[in-house]
């Protein structure tokens, strides 16, 4: 039984009408009552159908005394939250009014025998075209916390996004206190240029581009000013001695972030949808992709306020530096008596001297390391990891070149005859947007390598297990550009995959490099939570590192930060079918190729078996499969 929501697009109104479905969850005819909206304390056990329009249109918003043409869902930014209770099903109903290919993209949800669901272009769906719709059909099962939706779009994500928050069904929270109220706090960025064209400078190599700001939940905030006006900021207003949680996510394509209160300490209880020990601390980390729920108590002295700040993460020099951007909001105690309430507005009294963090160094990135350090598992709720892994992979993070004119001979580093990629064991993603039909489908159609790449008509090439090229990869020597890193550069362009058996136990070390930057990297792996059993810096090495896994109690995340300059090792239980991307959260990066497909086998029985394609599913291409097998894919076998 449910909560059927439905939210009309031009916001005139707003239903909210539980359903009741009958059980088995799998049958489609239902008894449907209708009950008014704001009908709490149904019973636990029924799961719910939650349905959603998500009406994909542009509109002009002004900030900094510009307008910008910008691309978001229901003209809000960020986009609609979904809000769910663990089981239930959702169903979001996308119409696509922009006049780019669209697909959104649920970042988290496991998408369990769903990968069709997972709304990936050309991976695992058609676009949805311009003008047209398409219905997303999924269920939140076994999953608890904050995760969210965002536009699966090279760089549109920046202004489409939402949180999906997921709500436990069968016990109370399992940390204290309970949060007398939950907000959803969004990390943002704002670009005043079109999104779409940015997406073709990383393509073509011209990274010169940086956000205008930084945002809260949209908002720059009172640090970002033009003609003399101070931006609007997010006011989170508390009451002391209660206790908030928030719901933080970095939606920003560009940077993970540092995230303090003044004042005030918090208290780390989930990431990724997925409970950890609790973690107090006075700084957040977060990075593109991540989500932490962290409560807030308001405990600080009442009668004043206090700057809740977020500060961009860059590394050091000898990166290439971009201008440093941080934005703030403003956490606002309601009962201080000095406070005058007009129409329910809280004004604080003049000069209420709002304090702000003492923020960390952009530049120190040890911060976050040790941040994600002290994230673990909560004891009570944890799955233990497996003993050991059928599959090992070293995967290099980094970037490469390949020449302009598709040859293989030209100058490299900052050279106009070579565009600069991103790579996963020195092979850069060529997004196979010229298929025939999406992966999944070919997958689907055609069991087996050489079938699969007939029916796409794309070349599918194996991503190494481990790097090509073997040097000393985080000497920073390799920084920014030069001699002694051109010869590291060139790569080229192929559609990456790595087939694994159904169940099978893999680990992946991801290795950062430092060729010509030493960014982190938020790795992001679709249809899967990963252990992560260990971190260093520098270079992985085996024969000692394996000694420093956690195989008690990893966290569990969808997406892993691969430190600056460091290594990371994961482990996940390949046992669901499909073809998942893997790829770094840095929309630059993704957009320059540090991406690859996993490939889930079919298990034996049923319930391990990928279904049917749903019969809506977009079409797109020639479609008919069994175009031609390239000669390459010979050559490789
Ligand atoms: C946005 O603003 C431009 C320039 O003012 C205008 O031409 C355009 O029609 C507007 N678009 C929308 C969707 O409002
Ligand atoms: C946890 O954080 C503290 C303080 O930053 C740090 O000293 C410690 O090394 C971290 N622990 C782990 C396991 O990373
Ligand atoms: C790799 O480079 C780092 C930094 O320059 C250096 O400290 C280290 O000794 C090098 N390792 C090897 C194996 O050369
Ligand atoms: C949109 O998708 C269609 C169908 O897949 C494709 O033919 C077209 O090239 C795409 N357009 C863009 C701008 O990517
Ligand atoms: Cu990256």
């Amino acid at each position: 039984m449910v909560a059927y929501l439905l939210s009309k697009p031009n916001g005139s109104w707003k239903a909210s009408m539980k359903v009741w479905v009958g059980l088995p969850a799998a049958a489609a005819v239902v008894v449907v009552f209708l009950i008014f909206a704001g009908v709490a304390a149904l019973p636990a056990a029924m799961a719910a159908v939650v349905e959603h329009t998500f009406v994909v249109s542009q509109v002009n918003l002004t900030r900094l005394c510009k307008e910008t043409l910008v691309t978001v869902v229901n003209g809000q930014l960020p986009g609609p939250a979904i809000e769910v209770t663990e089981g239930d099903s959702v169903v979001v109903h996308v119409v696509n009014r922009s006049p780019y290919n669209m697909t959104i993209h649920w970042h988290g949800v496991k998408q369990r025998l769903n990968c069709w669901a997972d709304g990936v272009p050309m991976v695992t769906q058609c676009p949805i075209l311009p003008g047209r719709s398409f219905t997303y059909r999924f269920n939140v099962a076994g999953q608890e916390g904050t995760l969210w939706w965002h536009a699966h779009v090279p760089c549109l994500r920046a202004t489409l996004h939402g949180a999906l928050i997921i709500r436990p069904r069968h016990s109370p929270y399992p940390f204290a206190p309970k949060p007398d109220r939950e907000i959803p706090v969004v990390i943002g960025e704002w670009w005043d240029m079109d999104l779409a064209q940015l997406d073709r400078n990383t393509m073509d190599g011209f990274l010169v581009d940086v956000p205008t700001g930084s945002t809260i939940n949209g908002k720059l905030g009172d640090l970002y000013s033009c003609s003399g006006a101070a931006q609007d900021g997010f006011v989170l207003e508390v009451e002391p001695g209660k206790t908030y949680l928030l719901r933080l996510m970095n939606a920003a394509l560009f940077s993970e972030y540092y995230l303090k209160v003044a004042g005030h300490r918090m208290t780390v209880v989930a990431s990724d949808a997925n409970y950890v020990r609790p973690y107090t601390t006075d700084v957040v980390a977060i990075a593109p992709g991540e989500t932490m729920d962290v409560l807030l108590p308001a405990d600080a002295p009442p009668g004043r306020s206090y700057y809740m700040a977020a500060l961009a993460i860059q590394a050091p020099e000898p990166d290439v530096q971009v201008p440093p951007t941080i934005t703030r909001g403003i956490v606002q105690y309601r009962s201080s008596s000095s406070d005058v309430a007009v129409d329910g507005v809280v004004v604080p009294a003049a000069d209420p001297a709002v304090v702000m963090p003492d923020m960390p160094d952009q530049h120190d990135t040890t911060i976050s390391f040790h941040f994600h350090g002290n994230l673990s598992s909560l004891r009570r709720r944890h799955r233990v990891p497996p003993a050991r892994a059928d599959d090992h992979m070293l995967v290099t993070l980094s970037l490469g070149s390949v020449c302009r004119d598709g040859g293989r001979a030209c100058a490299r580093s900052d050279s106009d005859e070579s565009i600069i990629v991103g790579t996963m064991n020195d092979v850069s993603f060529r997004a196979p947007t010229a298929a025939a039909m999406p992966l999944l489908e070919a997958h689907y159609y055609g069991r087996g390598d050489m079938a699969m790449a007939a029916a796409a008509g794309v070349e599918l090439r194996a991503l190494p297990d481990a790097p090509l090229r073997v040097f000393n990869f985080t000497d920073p020597a390799y920084i920014p550009y030069g001699p002694k890193e051109a010869p590291l550069e060139p790569t080229e362009k192929q559609t990456t995959v790595r087939r694994f058996r159904h169940g099978a136990v893999v680990e992946v070390v991801f290795q950062d490099t430092a060729v010509m930057q030493s960014d982190s990297n938020p790795m992001h792996l679709h249809g899967h939570d990963m252990f992560v059993l260990a971190h260093g810096l520098g270079n992985y090495d085996a024969a000692r590192d394996v000694a420093t896994y956690n195989l008690l109690d990893p966290p569990l995340k969808n997406t892993v930060v691969v430190p600056r300059l460091g290594w990371v090792a994961v482990r996940f239980v390949a046992d669901n079918p499909g073809t998942w991307y893997i790829h770094c959260h840095f929309d630059f990066h993704l957009s320059m190729g540090m991406v690859a497909v996993f490939i889930v086998e079919d298990g034996s029985s049923a319930d391990t078996y990928l279904p049917p394609p749903p019969a809506d599913l977009p079409k797109c291409g020639s479609n008919k499969g069994g175009l031609y097998l390239p000669e390459e894919f010979y050559l490789q076998k």
